[in-house]
């Protein structure tokens, strides 16, 4: 069957992903909580996955005892052996816990500080434990309501330490960890630090070891602040820092939805897809997202289906976007290459600034030229909708 995922594809999901019970902030859990292994089980149903990916207490409860805990990674670990699957990235759970009301690497409080620090590395010393070499930090405390909490000059501060002496941490234990530094606006913080994939990009210069940190951009975040998700992706692809990529759909403008991917906004899902693929993205592609709270089982297994069909579908259209007649000749309008032209201020010279500063421009003439985008956007549209 075309469009049918193999573990070729790179396609992952999140423990807390398909293991998503439907809680919400308005109402309880609508789903069964699922054991890792079960949850490693319902990807073995779904078909076609790479591997899966946890937040420490997604895998070990915060309180676990340690016989417990041996008892749980034995399931786990039997688990992805039968149905073939890896663990492909690993985070911390940093949010969830009431010590982290405040934050973690940016709290105001050195304890919570330092116990966040140490619950990295147990989940760094645990995802090394299964062969994940991505590492993720969402930072899904570190923020504020009121900007009288935080000096946010000292929080950009605490957080970069944090990532430093981390790296560090991984470095002498040869986990071979490369950190993805995902990006988010708001929720569940009023206003959250580096709100956006730029931020982190920006930040990742900053740090002691930039060449093992990286981001992991997600689609719900950057549309959540109305930006173009494709041109942050580009911007982290052309600097060698897309580590990992977080795949979903959100509508503009609403909560943070985390739907199937494709679901809200294919023409969107599919510049990306196109992107990925004409860029020969090597990394995995993670679904983070959950299916509505109204599925059942049977419909948590479409949604995951769906996620990776739609993909796939995309990653066609895109082939065929690419080929199209139509499409190629359009771009050879628009498109006016001239070699000598751009030579002149390729590279500073006094003679090439002086060339430049003598030569004639038509405005007129450059103003007057065709760019047909209503025709090329429309034949998008109609490859999309398979006409
Ligand atoms: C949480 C968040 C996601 C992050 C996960 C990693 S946890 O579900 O909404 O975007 O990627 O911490
Ligand atoms: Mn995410
Ligand atoms: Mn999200």
């Amino acid at each position: 069957m075309p469009f049918t995922p193999s573990p070729s594809d790179n396609f992952t999901f999140g423990l807390w992903t398909v293991g998503n019970t439907g809680r919400d902030p308005f109402g309880e859990p609508t789903r069964p909580r699922l054991s890792p292994a079960e949850i490693v089980e319902l990807l073995g149903e779904v078909g076609g996955v790479r591997g899966v990916n946890f937040h420490d207490n997604d895998l070990i409860p915060i309180d676990a005892s340690p016989a417990e805990s041996r008892q749980i990674k034995a399931d786990f670990a039997r688990a992805l052996k039968r149905h073939k699957l890896k663990v492909a990235m690993a985070t911390t759970n940093l949010f969830t816990d009431p010590a982290f009301k405040d934050g973690a690497f940016t709290s105001n409080d050195a304890e919570v500080r330092a116990y966040a620090i140490q619950k990295t590395m147990r989940g760094m010393d645990l995802g090394a434990e299964f062969g994940a070499k991505i590492y993720v930090f969402w930072g899904g405390r570190e923020g504020t309501e009121t900007d009288a909490a935080k000096d946010p000059i000292e929080s950009e501060a605490r957080f970069r330490r944090a990532i430093d002496f981390l790296c560090d941490y991984s470095r002498s234990k040869n986990y071979g960890y490369r950190f993805a530094l995902e990006a988010k606006p708001n929720e569940p913080r009023g206003h959250m630090f580096f709100p956006t994939t730029g931020s982190y990009l920006a930040f990742i210069a900053t740090l002691k070891h930039p060449g093992m940190v990286g981001v992991n951009p997600e689609v719900a975040h950057e549309h959540m602040a109305g930006l173009n998700f494709s041109h942050a992706v580009a911007q982290a692809l052309a600097a060698n820092k897309l580590f990992h990529i977080d795949l979903n759909d959100q509508q503009f403008g609403r909560y943070d939805q985390d739907f199937r991917f494709g679901a809200a906004d294919i023409k969107s899902a599919f510049f990306l897809v196109k992107l990925l693929e004409d860029n020969a993205y090597k990394g995995f592609r993670h679904f983070d997202a959950h299916a509505y709270r109204t599925s059942d089982r049977k419909d948590v297994i479409e949604f995951a289906r769906g996620c990776m069909r739609t993909y796939l579908i995309l990653k066609d259209k895109a082939r065929r976007w690419n080929a199209d007649p139509e499409v190629r000749r359009l771009q050879r309008t628009i498109r006016r290459d001239n070699a000598r032209l751009d030579e002149l201020w390729s590279r500073y010279s006094a003679t090439s600034a002086a060339a430049l500063s003598r030569r004639e421009f038509d405005r007129q003439a450059m103003a007057a030229r065709p760019l047909p985008y209503e025709r090329l956007d429309q034949r998008t549209m109609e490859i999309l909708l398979g006409v």
